[in-house]
């Protein structure tokens, strides 16, 4: 896959991308990312970027001309090097949809993507009018700028490609893709500071190891996120476990949340 960036602080995509499965992901050539910045695609001498809002208002507006510019040279540039196909150009803006593991899965199945990380106070209108394809948010909170955005997109994105994580297992088994948050789990010694692991854990019975792993993520589920209960693949028994824990008065004591 290859991902093209487009930002006014290209300087910011520095440290994640040349860490850890990412860095592995480029070196192994399942992805290219590239970072373009907006101001390279300017063509008047103080190389602006923005200007004011028609019509009054605080803030500056990304101007038209640098994105469109951008977004059709990196899309010559595709065309003239893997041909056509379906190329979303997405436009990270606090107006988008809401950025899910589903949405992830969605664009792991283009081979080519185009972020525009806005900034200010927003973006000219025909840029979402006449060139974006789509918009996304990553949730309710004010970011200062799209790029952090957009490398929270790559990041769920890319971990999805083929042969990027190391065992295809712990993909299968993530908390978002069971539909459930993820059970306890501990690590040695057995007792720290008087505090026990669980004893099924140490028991070496993997069935029973299994049923009470599951029945912690269906409680912690239920405790934190209640409204994932509704698209999780529950049997009967487990649909009745959640529904004796919900109708009973108070739910167990949790040891985690405060
Ligand atoms: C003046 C009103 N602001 C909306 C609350 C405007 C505004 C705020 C923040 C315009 C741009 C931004 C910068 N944020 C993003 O570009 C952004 C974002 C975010 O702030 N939260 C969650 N997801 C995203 S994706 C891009």
């Amino acid at each position: 896959m290859q991902i093209d960036i487009l930002t006014l602080f290209p300087q910011m995509f520095q440290g994640p991308f040349s860490t850890g499965i990412f860095q592995r992901a480029i070196d192994h050539k399942l992805v290219s990312v590239n970072i373009h910045n907006i101001r390279d695609y300017t063509s008047d001498k103080h190389h602006t970027v923005d200007d004011y809002a028609y019509g009054g208002g605080a803030g500056m507006i990304l101007k038209p001309e640098p994105i469109f510019e951008a977004v059709e040279s990196i899309k010559s540039d595709i065309y003239r090097e893997k041909g056509g196909g379906e190329l979303p150009i997405i436009l990270l803006t606090p107006q988008g949809r809401l950025f899910s593991q589903q949405i992830a899965l969605e664009l792991s199945r283009y081979s080519h993507l185009i972020l525009i990380c806005g900034r200010y106070e927003g973006v000219d209108e025909r840029i979402r009018e006449h060139l974006v394809t789509d918009e996304i948010s990553i949730g309710d909170y004010v970011l200062s700028g799209g790029e952090l955005a957009a490398m929270v997109v790559v990041d769920a994105v890319v971990r999805l490609l083929p042969g990027v994580l190391g065992s295809e297992a712990s993909t299968l088994d993530d908390s978002h893709s069971n539909g459930l948050l993820e059970y306890p789990q501990y690590t040695r010694p057995a007792v720290y500071r008087g505090w026990s692991v669980p004893e099924v854990l140490l028991s070496g019975n993997h069935a029973q190891i299994a049923r009470w792993r599951r029945e912690q993520a269906i409680i912690r589920t239920l405790e934190r996120r209640p409204e994932l209960l509704d698209k999780a693949n529950l049997n009967l028994e487990e649909r009745r476990l959640v529904n004796r824990l919900s109708t009973s008065p108070t739910l167990p004591p949790s040891d985690e949340i405060h």
